[in-house]
C-alpha cells in the first residue's frame, strides 16, 4: 500500500523535528519511505499566536494497516516529546495520515483523506509536488484542490 503522510513542526528545531521522524519512519518494520517532499514554511492556520510551520509530506510503502500505520506516527510523536495540550496548538512534531491508497476510513481514530486537507495548502501543495496528477478519494483531483484554496501563504524553503 502507498500512504501519505503529513509532517508538521514549529518547537525546538522544527526542520530538525521532520528529518528525525522521516527517519523515524523509515526505520520502522513494514514500513519504506520512498518519496519527500520540499520543506514548506508557513503561518499558522487556525492560531496566529505561535511561531511559523515547517511542513512536508512523505509518500511510505507499507505492508501496516492504516490503524496500525497511525499508532506507529503517534509513537514516533511520543518519542519526539509532543505534548498534547489544546487542539491545533504548537507542537514539536505532528504526523497526520493523508492519504492510504484509495481507501476511505471513517472510524473514531482516524478519519481518511485527512478532513482538513482540502483547506490546508501545507498539505496539498507538498502532496502535489510528489504526485501531481493525484486523484484523491472523495475530494477529486489535487490540482483542483489548491485552485479551489483561495489566498495563502506558503514558502518552499
Ligand atoms: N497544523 C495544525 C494547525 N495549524 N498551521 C500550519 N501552518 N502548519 C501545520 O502543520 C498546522 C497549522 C494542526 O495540526
Ligand atoms: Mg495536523
Ligand atoms: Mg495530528
Amino acid at each position: 500500500m502507498l500512504a501519505y503522510i503529513g509532517l508538521g513542526s514549529n518547537l525546538n528545531n522544527p526542520k530538525q523535528q521532520i528529518k528525525t521522524a522521516v527517519m523515524a519512519l523509515h526505520n520502522t518494520k513494514d514500513v519504506e519511505v520512498v518519496n519527500l517532499s520540499s520543506l514548506y514554511q508557513s503561518p499558522p492556520v487556525d492560531d496566529s499566536k505561535q511561531p511559523d510551520y515547517i511542513n512536508a509530506v512523505c509518500e511510505v510503502k507499507t505492508h501496516l494497516t492504516a490503524l496500525e500505520l497511525l499508532y506507529v506516527c503517534q509513537d514516533i510523536e511520543t518519542k519526539q516529546h509532543r505534548v498534547r495540550e489544546k487542539k491545533w496548538g504548537a507542537r514539536t512534531i505532528d504526523l497526520d495520515i493523508i492519504l492510504y491508497g484509495v481507501q476511505v476510513v471513517v472510524s473514531k481514530q482516524l478519519i481518511i483523506p485527512h478532513p482538513e486537507m482540502m483547506n490546508r495548502a501545507f498539505v496539498l501543495v507538498p502532496l502535489a509536488e510528489l504526485e501531481d496528477d493525484l486523484k484523491v478519494p472523495v475530494l477529486g483531483p489535487i490540482q483542483d484542490l489548491i485552485s479551489e484554496l483561495g489566498e495563502f501563504e506558503l514558502t518552499k524553503l
